[in-house]
């Protein structure tokens, strides 16, 4: 029998514009992701835009409950901008009674609730002026935060600031996946570098309203693995790690900026524009504790004809398909637990063994409805599998002396997922779009409740 540390957070993860739903009702003004929908509804996968989201704005009471039947005792979603602040400035009421609501059921459940600020979800009228590549939107996004925490921090003690920033910012200016969809490898540094200053803000600000809670961060992270020790393919490595690794990890948990991407982002004529108090700003915030999104490894290669300077991290790295690869034939990901042990040890001897825990980790599958029974079950064994090899590893590594503190699943409900709406399904409830988003239990649901009552499996 595998057990896991006393008091392990067993939860599910999700985010308000994945779940919520109602995405331009009871005052919620318009993020990126509902104009853009407005604009290229195309783009999305099913025409599904954000409205499509699973409905929890109307049914938290049931999922509470539904999370009691799988034993999760801790739970993460976020906030969304534009509901809580539909103009930047004033609050809106119905929101807040929303989300105090939800969050108090959730204690009452007994369902520690891990609040994030920030999933993607930028508001039209800030992006409008230009999001975070303009300055402003750092002080915008304190004001928001600080807001928050005032607002909720009695109920809420684990906050985190960001969901994946590398995404938005690679997604947005890199490649195409996320608004404004530009290609611009000046703006995209920029736009990283005014993600950090937000979040930094956002965590002096948390210091003086919130003294006993804890803050973080979630990070998609995983070392990259190279294909061949050539000294190109390892400076390729390197490059990848400093860009998608380190540039996030190191300020928020160590307080400085690597030597090494500063070096090599002047290099690329890439330096963003910078305060003069910044780095001290950094170094007097670091974070409690550190959230770990992990799905696939990265395996890189060198880039066979790269621009210099850099157009865009394709000049830096290139993608490499391990020939022995594993994969999910649902979703096409590689399937590779051995790289969470690898992340669980880098926070341990890297990042001063801070407290992380798995804040995201789970299996995408594509029209998953061809694997329900007879009586409407969803028979999902393939994903139990899956977690159950990514358990054993966060084991193995926890017994080696990697503070982890829990494990939460990508996701809950099967939600809406960006551009890619409701293809990949990952919850532990299947949500019927067709009847008013009706949820049943899939057997990882049963599954997951034994891992949590026994603490291990
Ligand atoms: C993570 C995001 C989630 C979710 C998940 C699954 O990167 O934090 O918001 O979307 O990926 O991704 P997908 O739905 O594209 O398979």
């Amino acid at each position: 029998m595998i057990k896991f540390p006393e008091n392990f957070l067993w939860g599910a993860a999700t985010s308000a514009p994945q779940s919520e739903g109602y995405s331009q009702s009871y005052g919620k003004s318009p993020s990126t992701w509902d104009k853009w929908f407005e604009m290229q509804p195309d783009k999305f996968n099913g025409d599904q835009g954000p409205d499509t989201a699973s409905d929890t704005y109307r049914l938290y009471r049931e999922d509470i409950e539904n999370m009691q039947k799988i034993g999760l005792n801790s739970f993460r979603t976020s906030i969304a901008w534009t509901r809580l602040m539909p103009d930047g400035e004033h609050v809106n009421q119905v929101a807040v009674d929303f989300y105090r609501d939800y969050f108090k059921r959730l204690r009452e459940a007994n369902i520690t609730p891990i609040i994030n600020l920030f999933h993607f979800d930028m508001p039209w009228w800030l992006m409008e002026k230009g999001g975070w590549e303009t300055r402003e939107s750092v002080d915008a996004y304190a004001f928001y935060a600080k807001t928050a925490f005032e607002l909720f921090g009695d109920l809420i003690d684990r906050w985190t600031t960001f969901n994946e920033p590398i995404v938005h910012i690679e997604c947005g200016y890199l490649t195409g996946y996320h608004y404004p969809d530009i290609v611009d490898f000046t703006k995209a540094v920029q736009v990283g570098y005014h993600t950090l200053m937000a979040h930094t803000a956002a965590v002096a600000e948390f210091r003086k309203v919130k003294p006993d809670g804890q803050i973080g961060i979630i990070l998609n992270i995983t070392p990259a693995y190279a294909k061949s020790a050539a000294p190109e393919d390892l400076i390729a490595k390197q490059n990848a790690d400093l860009l998608l690794a380190k540039s996030f990890l190191d300020p928020t948990v160590l307080g400085t900026i690597p030597p090494a991407l500063i070096d090599l982002l002047a290099k690329h004529d890439l330096l963003p524009v910078t305060k003069k108090h910044d780095q001290q700003l950094i170094a007097d915030n670091c974070v409690d504790f550190i959230g770990v999104n992990y799905y696939q490894p990265l395996r890189v290669q060198a880039p066979e004809n790269p621009h210099f300077p850099a157009q865009t991290t394709d000049d830096l790295y290139a993608n490499y398909i391990w020939p022995e690869r594993k994969i999910n034939p649902y979703r096409g990901w590689e399937i590779y637990p051995e790289a969470l042990y690898d992340v669980a040890m880098m926070m341990k001897n890297d990042y001063r063994n801070i407290p992380w825990y798995v804040s995201e980790n789970g299996m995408g599958v594509a029209d998953e409805d061809r694997f329900m029974n007879e009586d409407g079950q969803i028979q999902d064994d393939y994903r139990i599998e899956f977690m159950q090899e990514h358990l054993l590893q966060l084991h193995r590594a926890i017994e080696a002396g990697s503070s982890c503190f829990g494990y939460h699943t990508w996701t809950f409900n099967d939600c809406w997922s960006w551009l890619n709406g409701y293809r990949n399904r990952y919850g532990f409830f299947r949500v019927d779009l067709e009847h008013a988003a009706r949820r049943t239990m899939k057997k990882s649901g049963l599954w997951y409740r034994e891992l949590s009552q026994n603490n291990g499996f």
